[in-house]
Parts: C-alpha cells; structure tokens; sequence
C-alpha cells in the first residue's frame, strides 16, 4: 500500500536475481500496488533485463487476466501506458545503461486495474502482471490486496 496524496512507485523489469519476466517493486515479485483513490502517482519504469526479446513496457489497464498473445488497441480505462523500453546495454550490470520511463497520473476513479507488459506474449506465456488496487479515500488499509 502506497499512502499519501503523492506517491513514488518505481518498478523494474527484472530486476537481477529475481524472476525473469517479471516486475519487481520493494524486493516483491508481481505485487499488488495500492494506492488511494485521488493519489498523484509518479510511476517510473526501469528495465534491467537483457538479451534478445527481452524488451518490457508497462500499461495499467482495468482489463482482467487471462490476457490474450497480444493486447490489442483498445484497452478499457487505462490509467497509464509506457512504451516498450529496450533491454539494458550491456550483459554486464554495473556498466550497462539502463532504459527508464517516468509518467505521472491521478488515480480518480476506485476499482481493480492491472499493470501489465504488452510485449506480445509475456502477459500470457510469463503471467508478466500484477494487480493495481485504486482504494476508495479514506482507508487505511486495501481491501482488495
Ligand atoms: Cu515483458
């Protein structure tokens, strides 16, 4: 849970040592990220992966998994949309560059979303998602993680 009016919330794209294909935010595979309903969310994404293929980006949607080869165009209620960031530079991590995308929204409306990788295959083949809870104002805690 992310509380506040003004939440930082950084995910990577696999992060070293943690599973391929996934998202990691606070040393959490694939969590699900709270935060309130009215949060000014900066949302920043890292990919650390590297190889062929191994390009990640990032969309919140309300649409539920199973999540089909590819996502299509019209998703519903997209709360954010990062595109598609090459994998880092090098096989080596303390030389290599990293890709990064920073985008900023205001979480208005409550419900379920997801943040998922539209990279053809990976939200079907790797479950490469996790939930995004917007909470109604006022409570402390999420229900619905
Ligand atoms: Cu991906």
């Amino acid at each position: 849970m992310f509380q506040g009016k003004r939440v930082a919330i950084a995910l990577i794209a696999h992060a070293p040592r943690y599973p391929d294909m996934s998202f990691e935010t606070g040393g959490l595979t694939n969590p699900t990220v709270c935060v309130s309903q009215g949060a000014h969310v900066t949302l920043k994404m890292m990919n650390m992966d590297y190889g062929p293929g191994m390009a990640h980006g990032l969309v919140i949607t309300s649409a539920k998994p199973p999540y089909p080869a590819r996502l299509g165009q019209h998703l519903p209620h997209v709360l954010a949309d990062i595109p598609v960031l090459p994998p880092r530079s090098s096989a080596r991590l303390q030389t290599a560059r990293y890709a990064e995308k920073t985008v900023r929204f205001v979480a208005w409306r409550p419900g379920t979303y997801y943040y998922i990788c539209p990279v053809p295959g990976h939200a079907l083949a790797f479950r490469m998602y996790g939930r995004f809870v917007v909470c109604p104002a006022g409570l402390k805690t999420c229900p619905r993680s």
